[in-house]
Order: structure tokens, then C-alpha cells, then sequence
């Protein structure tokens, strides 16, 4: 069953050479059918994908347009879907055959693959077996045992996917039961945007909607991997493109979704073979090298702004809208292009082609995912992206903005409904009065904290709304060694993870229903809702026959472990709830009227109802109430020094995984086949090394702190990649980045140029 990597040792520079979509996307889709076997309709399914009546993906948090396309859906969220609605399934007597250590040595893949989840199984020590159990058992324990520790050291993890509905209990139950340790995926994700937008203008999510992509004239580009990622963004990037919008693109590598593209559903470019070009200018920046160029193109504007008579910069939008030009532009001026070049890994000339193209178009958007996030200094990283947007006034006007491309699908709904350890981000006070109880003030842990606290044993109980903890956090293996000394540990899923193998002394798997999947309560079917990365709030409506009988919905859980833990309060009415969501909306309404006003009249609205931005509309809720623009004191976004044998490691999805979901081996637009076993190098490293292509090395963390990190038997593949930058699979590498390893700002694991050596093997 546990079936392994393919033993694949091409020795030539791997890459692909067609474009990104086309035929190669379809083949994806087809694959994932045979693998799966999804049940009868399912491809049926696909077709309601992102429409209004129909449910919204699980996959990426992009935008659903207004007017869908036929197939409102892309490969990866065709995969997602059809990982779902597989008829493979995972049974009590599945677990009554594989004990909890055996299946620890199963890869990522092999777990999933079992199938989804079928009876809510409680964690057995004396057999080291799940074994089935009650709903009633499970909640009934569940309440003793958080009945019996200190409240502050229970953590509530959400990975991104539950809806509004269910997010907005979850963060209840957490304040009724007494802490804000609500950390999300969004802690290891986007938390750099949320904390540093939030601070710098006032809003902690992006400034765009889908309309701006009609109207932008340039789009820069910073480490978002958009073919794989978010592959419908590849159809506003084609027709802006088209109608002549330039791309200029920073990333290490030239990753195919951003070079070209085949739209699998135009007829003329399947059959023709023609596709797109995309990215006009492709900047292989070194990982880490973001603040030094972002700086070289604010540098030629200041430069280009004195030659032509002062007309670049948005003086009067400077003037009346923000604060930190003056000391900005000193420190610009006392920048050297020397080392902005040598920090960056670009040349002068580079930099100042994109600097003409930022500075001869006149409403631009600023792209951005894990690339510039996931650094020890991700909030500097956007820090410089807004100086540079400030300085041509392109925040909050059409065709222009600031834009993170979120992770999850609603990892941005679950922080909007109060999922945050950050209590100053949660009406308190209004949650105090509406159900009459006393919140807890003090900020709760991120995901960073509660790493630390389970390593240090102060961490008693984790519940996780979905996700795969364990797996996806930095310094995994040592995290993993120290979990089992929490007294009890809950995971909310749809199939088998790494995370599941790791047991507290009380442990629960309970098995949920997926979105795709019809969710009858008391009142009948159930509408959800899921906020994407432009602020539009959508419903979404499963159709599909459970999984098993055996399964609840997310929120029913929720509101069963809420029920037996906390004492009654006339005013939380968790059955009434599960019984009918729309009432859980009316509550979402009333605690957020400004953006959540008449929720369940508007949640259909074709392309979703938009809550609004204060940014967008120039409104600067920050705390000199204009937008700041930052003087960064680095040019480097990792705090390690070059040099000795350090690479920078970055970790990176391919196109055949979503996050620890393994779904296969084929990397097809980077053109890595059959592993993920691999450290992708350039040619001049690996020689420069003494290293060969196909060899097998140990890649050993750096961080200094004298704890050894290493994994061996990676394969050295040789790869187009600036010097020093070096590239792995995540989550296969998480053991080698170290905890502290982390944005200074958010805690935002940096597992992007992450320290390590290369330790040659036999
Ligand atoms: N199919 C699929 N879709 C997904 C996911 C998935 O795993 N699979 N995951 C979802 C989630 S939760 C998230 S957060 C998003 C993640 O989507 P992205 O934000 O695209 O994240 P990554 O794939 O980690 O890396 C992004 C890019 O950053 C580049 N990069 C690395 N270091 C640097 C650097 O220092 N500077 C610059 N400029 N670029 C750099 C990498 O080469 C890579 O192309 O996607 C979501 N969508
Ligand atoms: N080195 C490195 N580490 C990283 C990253 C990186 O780029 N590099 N990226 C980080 C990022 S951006 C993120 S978001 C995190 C991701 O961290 P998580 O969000 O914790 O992990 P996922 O892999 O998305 O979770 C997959 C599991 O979710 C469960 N699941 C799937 N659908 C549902 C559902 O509908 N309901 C419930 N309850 N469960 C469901 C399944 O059991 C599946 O096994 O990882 C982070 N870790
Ligand atoms: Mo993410």
C-alpha cells in the first residue's frame, strides 16, 4: 500500500517546454480520475464548481467572476474536488489492520490514498489502534477533558477551509471556554500580509477586486506561482495580457504559469497549439533578494522623477495621503546600486527596464504569494511593495492595488469571522453583550507559540478544525517527538494525515463532511458561505451523498464539543444553530453590520456579495491615520549571512500536491517526474560544489542553534536557479527549518531561504 517514490534518475537540467494549461492540464485531470475512481456524477459536479446555486471550490481562495465561465474550474481544482468524491474509503477496519506506528512510516500520499474518513474512531494506546466510537463518547469526552485543564492551555488550529458559518462558532466556543489561541494556516501563510498591511494602510487584506485586472496597465510579479496555485487567475492574466497590460515578473524560478499560457478551455488555442506570452520581463531574482530590487526600482523612480521635472511621483496623493516619504527616499538615496545588485542578483539594466515599465504605466497592481511572506524579513518584503505602489498613488483607484493571492479558500473568511489570536482584532465587546459573557483579553498563541509550547510542555489540548498541523509546521520532526505529552489532541478531517498518527493521551478522529457534500440538518439542506482574496463573500450549496452516514458537518462538530465543555447560557443555542445556519449568519450580521449586513439575502449575488475595504477607498485606519511608507534597515530578507557552504532552500509546492496533500509524483511544469526526493541546484552550483546531477546528498540546517536537522538521500537535479538558491519539496523539508526561523513581525514561518549546507553522501 505504501508505495514510495519512483526511482526517476534523469541526469539532464530538468524542465518543461510546454506552456502552462493546454493539454498537459487536461492529462492532470484525467489522471486524477483513474486515481480516485470519484463516484458516479461527480464529474457532473465539477460543472456547478464556483456558480452561484452550486458549491465553491476547496481548493485556492481565488476570485469567483460574476459571469462564470462553463467550466468555472482549473486542474487543481478539479483535483480537489475529485480527492473528495472518491470512492476509496478509510474504515474502522482499515485501522483494525495497521497500528498507529505502521502507518507512520507511510508517505504523505499513501495516507490520503487510503480514502475518506468513515466513523468517528477514538485513539486506543493498549492496541496502538483507532477504534470506532460514538459521536455522543467522543464529544461527551472531549467536554471532560477541557472541562479539567486551565482553558489558556487549549489550542483551537483552523486550517482555512471551514466555512464563515463554522469558523464563526469556532472562535465563539474558544471565548466562551476561555482563550484566543486561535491560530490558522494563515499563521504559516499570508499572516505577513495580514500584520503588515494592517499596520501600513490600515487594512489587513488585499486592495483589488477581479475588476481591476480589466483595467490595470502593468502587473508586477513577486513570488506567487499562479499556473500552479491559483491556475484560474491564468484566464484575467491571459486577457490582460492580450489587451497589451505588461507583466513583469520576480521570482528564482521561471515558473511555466507566468511565462505562458494555453486556455484548456479555447477551442482555437488547444487545437492550434498557440498559447500566450505572459511575462513580458522575468527577473530571477536570488531568494531573499526582494527588498534589494523592490529598492532598485524605487531607486530609478526617485532617479527618472528628478529628470522629468518631478512628474513621476504622485506628489499630491504623497502629501495628503501618507506619512515616511522624506526618510524613505533618503534611505533610497543613500542605497547603492552595488548592493542592490548584489542582493538582489540583478543587474542595473534589469532593474531599470522594469523601472520604465512601472513608471510609463499608469495603473498598476502589485502581485504577491509565499515568495515574499515566508522570510524572516516578509514584513520588509511588503513593507518596500507598498512603498513602491504609494509612490505613484496606485492604492485606491481602479486598475490599481495591492495584491496577496491567498492560500486557502476562505483562510481570509475564518480571520474576518473572529478565527485570530490577536483579541484587538475581534469586537469583543459586542461578543460580550450579544451573549453575555466576559471574552478573554490577552493574546492568545500563533502557530509558532504553540510549537513552542508543546516543545516546552506547557500546551495540554489541540483541536484541529481540518488541516494537517504536524505536518506543515517548521522543525516538524521535533515537534512531532514532544506531541504526544499533550493530554488531548482532536483532529476535525476528511481523510488520513500525518498529523492523525501523532496521539495525545485522549485522542479523536472525527470524519466531516466535504463542502461538495449535501449537509442536512434539522430545518433541511444547509447553505455555507466562504469569503475569496478580493473581500466577495459567496454561498455554497453541497449536492452531493455523504461520503459515509457516519459523518457530521464541521459546524455540527463544532457545536457538539462546544455543548458538552461549556455551561449552559441562555443566549448560545448550539442545537438551534446546527439546526438552521442561517441563523449563524443573522449572529455574523449582527457582530460585523457594517460588511455583514443582510447576509443571507446577499450571499447568492452572482460573483458574491463585497464587504468592502477602508483602503480602497483611501480610508487609512492605521495609527497616524495615513499610509505609511517604510525605510526597511535591510536589504536582505533572511538575517543569515551569505557564504561558507550556505545555500538559501527554498521550500515549493509542485503542481500535483495542495499543501500536505500529496495527490502524485509528476511536477509536470517544472518538469520533474516521478520524485520529490529531490534538491534542485544550477549547473554552476552543482559543479562549483563537486557535486553531480543524480547524486545523493544530506541537506543540514543552519540555524546555529546547535540542534542537528538533516535529511538524506535527496537526489541532486539540476535546475535553471541564481547561484546560491537552492530548491526542495514542501512538506518533505520542514524538519530542516528551525523554529525561530520566522517573519520578525507576524511569526510567519520563513520557509522560503531557509539556511542550509549540502553534506555530500555515498
Ligand atoms: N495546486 C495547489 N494550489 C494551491 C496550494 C497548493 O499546495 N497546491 N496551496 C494553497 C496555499 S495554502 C497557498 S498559501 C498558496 C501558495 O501559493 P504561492 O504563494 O504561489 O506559494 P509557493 O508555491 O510556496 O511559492 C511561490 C513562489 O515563490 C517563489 N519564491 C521563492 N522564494 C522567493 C523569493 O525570495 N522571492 C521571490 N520573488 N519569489 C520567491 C517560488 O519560486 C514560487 O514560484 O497556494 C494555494 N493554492
Ligand atoms: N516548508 C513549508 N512549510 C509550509 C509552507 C511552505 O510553503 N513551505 N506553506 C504553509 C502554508 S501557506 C500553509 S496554508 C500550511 C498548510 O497547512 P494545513 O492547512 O494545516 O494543511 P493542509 O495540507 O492544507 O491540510 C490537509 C488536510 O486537511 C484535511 N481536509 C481536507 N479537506 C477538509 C475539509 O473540508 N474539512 C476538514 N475538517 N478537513 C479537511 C485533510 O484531512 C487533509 O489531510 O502549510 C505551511 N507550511
Ligand atoms: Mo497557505
Amino acid at each position: 500500500m505504501a508505495e514510495e517514490h519512483g526511482d526517476d534518475t534523469d541526469a539532464g537540467t530538468a524542465s518543461y517546454s510546454g506552456p502552462a494549461g493546454g493539454w498537459g492540464s487536461v492529462r492532470g485531470m484525467a489522471e486524477t480520475v483513474v486515481r480516485e475512481r470519484p463516484s458516479p456524477g461527480a464529474l457532473a459536479t465539477l460543472r456547478t464548481q464556483n456558480k452561484p446555486g452550486g458549491f465553491m471550490c476547496t481548493s485556492c481562495a481565488w476570485g469567483k467572476p460574476k459571469h462564470p465561465h462553463a467550466f468555472e474550474f482549473c486542474e487543481n481544482g478539479a483535483k480537489a474536488t475529485l480527492w473528495e468524491l472518491t470512492t476509496h474509503r478509510c474504515t474502522p477496519d482499515f485501522f483494525a489492520s495497521h497500528s498507529v506506528t505502521e502507518l507512520r512510516g507511510w508517505t504523505d500520499h499513501a495516507l490520503e490514498s487510503v480514502g475518506r474518513l468513515t466513523h468517528p474512531m477514538r485513539y486506543d494506546a493498549a492496541t496502538d489502534r483507532y477504534v470506532a466510537c460514538d459521536w455522543d463518547e467522543a464529544f461527551a469526552e472531549i467536554g471532560v477533558q477541557l472541562k479539567s485543564i486551565d482553558p489558556k492551555k487549549a489550542v483551537f488550529y483552523a486550517s482555512g477551509r471551514a466555512s464563515l458559518e463554522t469558523s464563526y462558532l469556532y472562535a465563539l466556543f474558544a471565548r466562551l471556554y476561555g482563550h484566543n489561541n486561535l491560530p490558522d494556516s494563515s499563521n504559516m501563510c499570508h499572516e505577513t500580509t495580514s500584520v503588515t498591511l494592517k499596520k501600513l494602510i490600515g487594512s489587513p487584506v488585499g486592495t483589488c477586486t477581479l475588476d481591476d485586472f480589466e483595467h490595470c496597465d502593468a502587473l508586477f510579479f513577486f513570488g506567487q506561482n499562479t499556473g500552479t496555485n491559483s491556475q484560474r487567475f491564468l484566464h484575467p492574466l491571459q486577457k490582460a495580457a492580450q489587451r497589451g497590460c505588461r507583466i513583469v515578473t520576480f521570482n528564482p524560478i521561471r515558473e511555466k504559469g507566468l511565462l505562458s499560457f494555453t486556455n484548456p478551455q479555447s477551442p482555437a488555442q488547444m487545437l492550434t497549439g498557440s498559447d500566450t506570452e505572459l511575462s513580458c520581463q522575468y527577473l530571477q531574482v536570488r531568494a531573499g533578494g526582494d527588498i534589494a530590487a523592490i529598492m532598485g526600482l524605487c531607486k530609478y523612480v526617485f532617479e527618472q522623477d528628478a529628470l522629468r521635472g518631478g512628474t513621476l511621483i504622485d506628489r499630491a496623493f504623497v502629501a495628503e495621503h501618507c506619512t515616511g516619504f522624506e526618510a524613505f527616499r533618503d534611505q533610497a538615496e543613500a542605497t547603492s546600486w552595488e548592493d542592490i545588485e548584489r542582493e538582489s542578483g540583478l543587474s542595473r539594466a534589469d532593474l531599470e527596464r522594469a523601472g520604465e515599465v512601472y513608471v510609463s504605466s499608469e495603473r498598476v497592481i502589485g502581485v504577491y504569494g509565499m515568495g515574499l511572506t515566508q522570510h524572516v524579513h516578509g514584513f520588509e518584503n511588503i513593507a518596500m511593495l507598498l512603498n513602491l505602489l504609494l509612490m505613484r498613488g496606485n492604492i485606491g483607484r481602479p486598475g490599481a492595488g495591492i495584491c496577496p493571492v491567498r492560500g486557502h479558500s476562505n483562510v481570509q473568511g475564518q480571520r474576518t469571522v473572529g478565527i485570530s489570536e490577536k483579541p484587538e482584532l475581534v469586537p469583543l465587546d459586542r461578543l460580550a453583550e450579544m451573549f453575555g459573557f466576559d471574552p478573554p483579553r490577552d493574546t492568545g498563541m500563533t502557530t509558532v507559540e504553540v510549537c513552542e509550547a508543546v516543545l516546552d510542555g506547557s500546551a495540554q489540548a489541540f483541536v484541529g478544525l481540518g488541516g494537517n498541523f504536524l505536518r506543515a509546521v517548521p522543525d516538524q520532526t521535533r515537534v512531532e517527538q514532544q506531541w504526544e505529552k499533550l493530554q488531548l489532541t482532536v483532529q476535525i478531517a476528511t481523510k488520513l494525515n500525518r498529523s492523525h498518527l501523532f496521539n495525545g493521551r485522549v485522542s479523536f478522529l472525527l470524519p466531516c463532511l466535504g463542502r461538495s457534500e449535501e449537509d442536512s440538518q434539522a430545518t433541511g439542506p444547509q447553505t455555507v458561505t466562504i469569503e475569496d482574496s478580493f473581500s466577495h463573500i459567496h454561498g455554497s450549496l453541497g449536492h452531493r451523498t455523504p461520503a459515509s452516514p457516519h459523518l457530521k458537518s464541521e459546524l455540527a462538530i463544532v457545536a457538539g464539543m462546544a455543548k458538552h465543555s461549556l455551561p449552559p447560557n441562555p443566549n448560545v443555542r448550539w442545537d438551534d444553530w446546527t439546526g438552521n445556519y442561517s441563523l449563524v449568519r443573522d449572529l455574523i450580521a449582527q457582530t460585523y453590520p457594517d460588511e455583514f449586513h443582510d447576509m443571507n439575502a446577499r450571499m447568492f449575488e452572482p460573483g458574491g456579495f463585497y464587504r468592502g475595504n477602508s483602503a480602497r477607498e483611501r480610508v487609512w485606519k492605521t495609527d497616524s491615520g495615513k499610509a505609511q511608507f517604510t525605510a526597511p534597515e535591510m536589504l536582505a530578507a533572511t538575517n543569515i549571512p551569505d557564504g561558507h557552504g550556505r545555500y538559501r532552500l527554498v521550500t515549493l509546492r509542485s503542481n500535483d500536491q495542495f499543501n500536505t496533500t500529496i495527490y502524485g509524483y509528476s511536477d509536470r511544469l517544472r518538469g520533474i517526474e516521478g520524485k520529490r526526493d529531490v534538491v534542485l541546484m544550477s549547473p554552476a552550483d552543482i559543479a562549483a560544489a563537486g557535486l553531480k546531477p543524480g547524486q545523493r546528498i544530506a541537506l543540514v540546517g543552519d540555524a546555529d542553534d546547535g540542534i542537528d536537522r538533516r535529511i538524506g538521500g535527496l537526489e541532486v537535479v539540476a535546475f535553471d536557479l541564481p547561484s546560491g538558491t537552492i530548491a526542495g519539496y514542501y512538506p518533505e523539508l520542514n524538519p530542516l527549518i528551525a523554529l525561530s526561523h520566522h517573519d520578525q513581525e507576524s511569526k510567519t514561518p520563513a520557509s522560503k531561504a531557509v539556511p542550509v549546507r549540502i553534506l555530500a553522501q555515498a
